[in-house]
C-alpha cells in the first residue's frame, strides 16, 4: 500500500533549473491541501518524451523505470507539475507493469546501475489532475484568500491529453477539467481557435529547428491573441518556456507586440491561497512590468512553505 495524501515530488529538469517558483508554489499549495511532498533524491531527466523515446525506447524505459523505483522505495505515488515527465513516467509505469517481458528485460538492466527493481507499486500524477479530479474546485473554497477577476487563455498542451488511452483524461479533444477547476479562482477561461495544438516547443522540434517551432507558436499567439485574455495558463514548464521566450522573440524578430503574463496554475492557485507574490514567481515573469495582478500587500508565507 503506498501512503496516501503524499507525493514524490519529481522536479523534472526545466522547473528546478528555470522556474524554481513553480517549484515552491507547487510545494506550498500541496502542503496548504494536507499533503506531505517526498524528494526524490538522485532522481534524472525523466527522460523527455519526444526526445529521449525517439531514439531509444529501450534506454529511455530503463532510466524512466529508475526514477519510479526512488519514488517506490519512498513508497508514495510520483507527483509531476510537467506534462513532458507526466508523459514520460505515467507511459512507462502503465506499460511495465502490463508487459512481464519489458519489466525483465529492463530489471536486468537496472541491476547495472545500483539497487533498482521496478515492482509496479505506484502510480504517477499531473499536478492538474489532482487539483481537478482528486481535490476539485469544492476542496480548495475554505483556503482561497483571494480571487483573480480575470480571464485566461488556457494550454493544456499535448502530454496532458495524449495518448488518450494512457492518460485518461476526460476528454482528450473537449478537455475542461483546468477551466472548471479555476472558476473557483475567480478566473474565467476563453476560448480561443485551435487551442489544443502544439505550442510549437515538443516533440524536439524548439531543440532541432528553432524556425519552425517559432512558426507553430507564432499561429498559437495569434490565435491568442485573437480573444485579449488577461494572461496565458499553462501546466507545463516547457511549454511555459515556449510562452514567455517565445513572446520576447516574435516581438524582436516578427513584428509583434505580445505581452501575455504566463502562469502556470500551481503559480495561480498559490496565490489564491495568500502565498505573497514575491515568492510565487510572477513578478520577474512580466518583461519588466511590476506584479500581474497589481499591487501587493506585503504578506510573508516563507514560514508555511
Ligand atoms: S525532465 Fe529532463 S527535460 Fe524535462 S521538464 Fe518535464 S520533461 Fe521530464
Ligand atoms: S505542447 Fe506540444 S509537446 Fe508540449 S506539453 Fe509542454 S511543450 Fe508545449
Ligand atoms: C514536452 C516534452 S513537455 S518533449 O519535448 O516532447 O519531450
Amino acid at each position: 500500500m503506498v501512503k496516501e495524501q503524499t507525493f514524490s515530488f519529481f522536479l523534472g529538469c526545466l522547473m528546478p533549473n528555470r522556474y524554481p517558483a513553480i517549484e515552491k508554489a507547487t510545494k506550498f499549495v500541496m502542503k496548504k491541501l494536507g499533503y506531505e511532498i517526498l524528494d526524490m533524491e538522485r532522481a534524472s531527466c525523466c527522460p523527455a518524451p519526444g526526445v529521449f523515446r525517439s531514439f531509444n525506447k529501450v534506454d529511455w524505459m530503463v532510466a524512466g523505470a529508475r526514477n519510479l523505483c526512488i519514488a517506490e522505495k519512498l513508497d508514495a505515488d510520483i507527483l509531476t507539475v510537467c506534462n513532458g515527465c507526466f508523459g514520460t513516467l505515467q507511459e512507462i509505469n502503465k506499460h511495465l507493469k502490463e508487459n512481464e517481458e519489458h519489466r525483465e528485460l529492463v530489471n536486468e538492466k537496472l541491476k547495472l546501475l545500483g539497487d533498482y527493481e521496478f515492482k509496479g507499486t505506484i502510480d504517477v500524477r499531473h499536478v492538474a489532475e489532482v487539483l481537478g479530479y482528486e481535490i476539485g474546485p469544492w476542496g480548495i473554497e475554505d483556503l482561497i484568500t483571494r480571487k483573480v477577476n480575470a480571464r485566461a487563455a488556457v494550454h493544456y498542451g499535448c502530454h496532458f491529453l495524449k495518448p488518450t488511452r494512457i492518460r485518461e483524461i476526460e476528454s482528450s479533444e473537449g478537455p475542461t477539467i483546468v477551466e472548471e477547476f479555476i472558476e473557483v479562482l475567480g478566473v474565467e477561461s476563453v476560448r480561443f481557435k485551435e487551442q489544443l495544438t502544439c505550442c510549437g516547443a515538443g516533440g524536439g522540434v524548439k531543440a532541432y529547428s528553432g524556425d519552425t517551432s517559432m512558426t507553430i507558436f507564432g499561429e498559437k499567439m495569434k490565435n491568442i491573441d485573437e480573444v485579449e485574455p488577461d494572461f496565458i495558463l499553462d501546466i507545463c514548464p516547457f511549454c511555459h518556456l515556449q510562452f514567455e521566450t517565445g513572446q520576447d522573440y516574435l516581438n524582436k524578430n516578427k513584428n509583434c507586440n505580445y505581452d501575455y503574463p504566463v502562469i502556470h496554475l500551481s503559480q495561480l492557485v498559490a496565490y489564491c491561497m495568500g502565498m505573497d507574490q514575491e515568492f510565487v514567481g510572477l513578478q520577474y515573469q512580466m518583461m519588466g512590468k511590476d506584479y500581474i495582478f497589481g499591487g501587493e500587500e506585503v504578506k510573508k508565507e516563507e514560514e508555511a512553505i
